[in-house]
This record gives C-alpha cells, sequence and structure tokens, in this order.
C-alpha cells in the first residue's frame, strides 16, 4: 500500500513539510460537506504548463486585457509607482512568467530606477525559470525569487530591506478568494506594509456573462483538464487512485453576485483512495474547485477602504474589462 511516508521518501525537509500540508489540505477538503479543493494547488509543474496554454486560448481573455493596460499605460503606471523617487522593493505575489510586469521592469530599469525585483511564487518552476531568464532578458536588472507562500516570503522580503514597498498582485488572483476571504488578505497585506507603502492589484471585471463563462468553458477543454490535473495531482505526489474519467467538469457564473465557480462532478458511486484514507462519492456529488470572482469598480474601491487602503488610481483596457488600481497604505 502507499502511504503518505513511502511517497515523502526522496523529499527534503522543506518539501516533505510542503508536501505534508497539502496532504492535510487535501485530505481536510475532501472529507467536508460539501467537499473542496484549494485552487493554489492547480499549479504544479502540469498546471503551470496548462495555464499558459490557458493564457493563450480564444476565450481567456483577462491576461490579454492586463497586458493591454501594462503595455498602453507602462510609463503612466510608473509613474505612480515611483512616486516622490525613493528607491523601492517591487515584491510581486503569484508571478508566474512574469510578462505582464517585464513591461514595467524594462520601463524602470530604462529610467535607471533604483529598484530591487522581489517575486514570489508558490511554484518552485517558477522561481528558478525567473531567477535565471530575467537577468538575461532584462539585463542589470536586481532579482530575488522567493518561492513559498505569500506571507511567508513577505516577511523575508521585510527581514532583508526595509526599503519602500510596491506590492503587485495581477491577473485577478484576488478573485480566488470569495469577497469577505478577499478583505481579510487585503488587511493581512496592510499589515506587512507601512503607511505610504503602494499595492498595485489587477481585478476581473463584471461583464457579459456569456463571455465570463466561456473563459471558464474553453472549448478546446484546457479549463476541464486544468482542474483534472489537480486529481491526478493528488495521485502523483500522494498517492491516490482517483480515475479522472470519472469526474465531468462544471463551470458556472452568476453575474449577480459576480462568482464564477468550478466544480468536479462524480459521474457514479465510487471510492478513491490517497495514502491510507478512503473518500467516498456519490453520483452527482461535487468537488468546489475554484472561484474567479469579477467585481464592480464600486466594490474594488470598497475592498480597498475596507482594509486600510486608499484607492488613488485606476487603468483600464480599451473593453473596460479589467482593471489595474493603485493602493496607497493609510
Ligand atoms: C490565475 C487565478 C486569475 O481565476 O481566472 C483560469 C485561474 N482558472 N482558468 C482565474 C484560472 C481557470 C485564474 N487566476
Amino acid at each position: 500500500m502507499k502511504n503518505i511516508e513511502n511517497m515523502q521518501a526522496e523529499l527534503n525537509p522543506a518539501e516533505k513539510k510542503k508536501s505534508s500540508q497539502f496532504y492535510h489540505d487535501v485530505i481536510t477538503g475532501l472529507s467536508a460537506q460539501p467537499k473542496y479543493l484549494n485552487s493554489k494547488y492547480f499549479y504544479d509543474a502540469v498546471g503551470d504548463k496548462l495555464f499558459q496554454d490557458l493564457m493563450n486560448c480564444d476565450e481567456y481573455y483577462p491576461t490579454n486585457c492586463e497586458l493591454e493596460i501594462f503595455s498602453e499605460k507602462t510609463a503612466e503606471i510608473c509613474r505612480a509607482i515611483i512616486a516622490d523617487g525613493d528607491a523601492f522593493d517591487l515584491i510581486e505575489l503569484g508571478a508566474g512568467d512574469a510578462t505582464k510586469s517585464a513591461y514595467l521592469l524594462g520601463y524602470l530599469l530604462e529610467n535607471k530606477v533604483d529598484f530591487t525585483y522581489l517575486p514570489i511564487d508558490i511554484s518552485d518552476n517558477v522561481i528558478s525559470y525567473l531567477n535565471i531568464t530575467l537577468p538575461v532578458t532584462l539585463p542589470g536588472i536586481k532579482i530575488k525569487g522567493l518561492n513559498g507562500e505569500y506571507f511567508d516570503m513577505m516577511e523575508k522580503a521585510a527581514a532583508v530591506s526595509n526599503k519602500r514597498k510596491v506590492v503587485m498582485f495581477l491577473g485577478s488572483n484576488i478573485g480566488n478568494l470569495n469577497y469577505e476571504d478577499a478583505v481579510g488578505f487585503c488587511r493581512n497585506m496592510r499589515g506587512h506594509l507601512s503607511q505610504g507603502d503602494m499595492l498595485l492589484i489587477g481585478f476581473d471585471l463584471k461583464k457579459n456573462p456569456k463571455t465570463v463563462l466561456a473563459a471558464y468553458n474553453d472549448k478546446e477543454g484546457i479549463t476541464k483538464r486544468f482542474n483534472l490535473n489537480l486529481l491526478e495531482r493528488i495521485n502523483r505526489e500522494l498517492g491516490g487512485n482517483f480515475d479522472v474519467t470519472k469526474f465531468e467538469h462544471y463551470p458556472t457564473y452568476d453575474p449577480e453576485s459576480g462568482a464564477c465557480k468550478s466544480y468536479l462532478v462524480s459521474i457514479c458511486d465510487q471510492e478513491v483512495n490517497i495514502g491510507s484514507q478512503t473518500i467516498r462519492f456519490l453520483k452527482d456529488e461535487y468537488i468546489f474547485m475554484e472561484i474567479s470572482q469579477k467585481f464592480s469598480i464600486g466594490q474594488t474601491d470598497e475592498m480597498a477602504n475596507r482594509s486600510g487602503f486608499k484607492p488613488v488610481d485606476h487603468f483600464f483596457d480599451s473593453r473596460k474589462w479589467f482593471t489595474d488600481a493603485i493602493w496607497i497604505a493609510e
């Protein structure tokens, strides 16, 4: 029988700790009623690749909108974050491949602005990629990639530097939390910042419901594979035996609340083993996989005010489908 200790035999202590947390969260979520998994676990090497494919598919618009903002409004955004010109640390949460931030980084370097880029990502894969490639594509950049959970790494960043902080949280990653949790997250963020520090935060906006739903229900089925990959990851890393052909992907969008949610629905009664645990599914029982919340501008401003920030700027793409807001810590 596969057990978690056997699965972990090859791992170093830090990897073991991550793996134990993953196991704990998976068992907690799949033992709950209704069942859920945390979408932060989508991003292993396979999930990173699937997300890249998703960003390139026709229906998934948020990345293109934000790329448009960063490429068309580079100077304005940089002017806002440079402010009165003090050196700063540019921290990016969930940096991914940093395609969007590269516009800002390039502009700041060209204009000889004194800053250090500190990308933070849950994927060690992503961080080693950035540490290797950015000094080549952006000569002269000061970069220190941090692999881990956002706030653990924010503390690490604060321990090595006391410069002014500008934190980027792009891609509407904030939408992966429900509204109250998102406010809690921003308050927590405020607690890691000082007065005058800034947050550059991306929000996917409410729009035609068909447009939103299509982005999470692409014809090629990449989103479906992206969701199913988490079950496969559980098989790979935790010794699970999910049969992914026995789950259906079910995406939904509610235009009233702005909540876009993904589920995996069991097509039959079944038992799944994960290490020494057995999880039972009834036919039609679902696992809640992910929320991708869509916002109104008013909601984003309210979120700033409720979490100790003042919203000072909004940048939009030409269709006004997405916004990058600048907030100052009060
Ligand atoms: C990267 C979290 C912003 O929620 O839109 C894409 C992830 N999920 N398609 C999102 C995702 C399904 C994405 N975020």
